[in-house]
């Protein structure tokens, strides 16, 4: 059996599953959102990551089906766990290019949110920085609309990609994620620690938040409440966790 065929089975049969990662405001400690992340246990070659999955899903023309199961079991979901937080949290959703291009795109998203009552305002979109990069007028117009109708767009992996901070400009995002690679050297590497000022700087000047992802440690946590980043996910509140298990660690934090 090849992976691949694995894959469209398991694809097809639904047996992929969702992860989540809270999302937390340090200042009041509380959970402004979850990020939605795919996971593939398959009985035949155990845990492959979504590094690897989502790039054979596309080759395969499969990434539709998967993106969209991905959107309905997480709007579905989102009720669930939302219902026990105090204040409103938005579900942040990954698309990779392929996905995020494609004109079904909010055609999937939107009858997602339709069928499970999610208001636009609860949902985020993370795209990389390699989307912008295209200069295709379609995604120009797909960012529009999504925004447009309320959706936040958040630009993942933020700094590691081919940057260029002209399509800061040129499109409406509302927020930058940090990459961890730059949470996890800012302590030791000056370079690191400007970068991060350097996003700051930007994000405050254009109305922009800022997520940081990878807070491993208490150290790096300060370190960022001290450059005035006030919301991150990463292992010291939480790794991403099955539904479940989400359940469970909203009733203890809140
Ligand atoms: O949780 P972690 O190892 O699992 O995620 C690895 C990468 O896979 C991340 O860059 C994340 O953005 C991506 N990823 C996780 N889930 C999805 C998904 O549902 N769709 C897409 N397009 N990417 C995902
Ligand atoms: O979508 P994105 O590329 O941002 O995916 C986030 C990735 O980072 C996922 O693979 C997720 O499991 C992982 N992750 C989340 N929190 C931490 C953390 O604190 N440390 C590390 N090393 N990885 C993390
Ligand atoms: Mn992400
Ligand atoms: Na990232």
């Amino acid at each position: 059996l090849k992976l691949e065929t694995a894959l469209r089975r398991d694809i097809s049969n639904n047996a992929l599953r969702i992860a989540y990662q809270p999302l937390i405001d340090f200042t009041s400690s509380s959970i402004i959102g979850v990020e939605a992340l795919c996971r593939w246990e398959c009985s035949e070659f155990g845990i492959i990551s979504p590094e690897e999955f989502i790039p054979i899903a596309e080759d395969m023309g499969m990434i539709d089906e998967l993106g969209s199961w991905v959107m309905n079991q997480a709007m579905k979901d989102f009720a669930d766990w939302s219902a026990l937080l105090k204040s409103p949290a938005y579900l942040s959703i990954n698309a990779s290019p392929q996905q995020f291009r494609a004109d079904s795109f909010s055609d999937y998203l939107n009858h997602a949110r339709l069928q499970f009552n999610v208001s636009p305002e609860h949902i985020q979109i993370e795209i990389t920085e390699s989307v912008l990069l295209d200069h295709a007028p379609a995604t120009t117009r797909q960012i529009r609309e999504l925004r447009q109708a309320g959706i936040r767009i958040a630009i993942d992996d933020f700094g590691t990609g081919y940057s260029s901070l002209s399509y800061l400009k040129r499109f409406p995002i509302s927020a930058l994620k940090i990459d961890k690679s730059f949470v996890q050297h800012a302590a030791n590497d000056p370079t690191d620690l400007a970068i991060i000022r350097a996003i700051m700087a930007i994000a405050i000047q254009m109305d922009v938040s800022v997520i940081a992802e990878g807070v491993e440690t208490q150290a790096e946590l300060d370190l960022l409440i001290r450059e005035a980043v006030h919301c991150g996910q990463g292992f010291f509140y939480s790794e991403p966790l099955y539904k479940e298990e989400l359940v469970e660690f909203i009733r203890g934090f809140e």
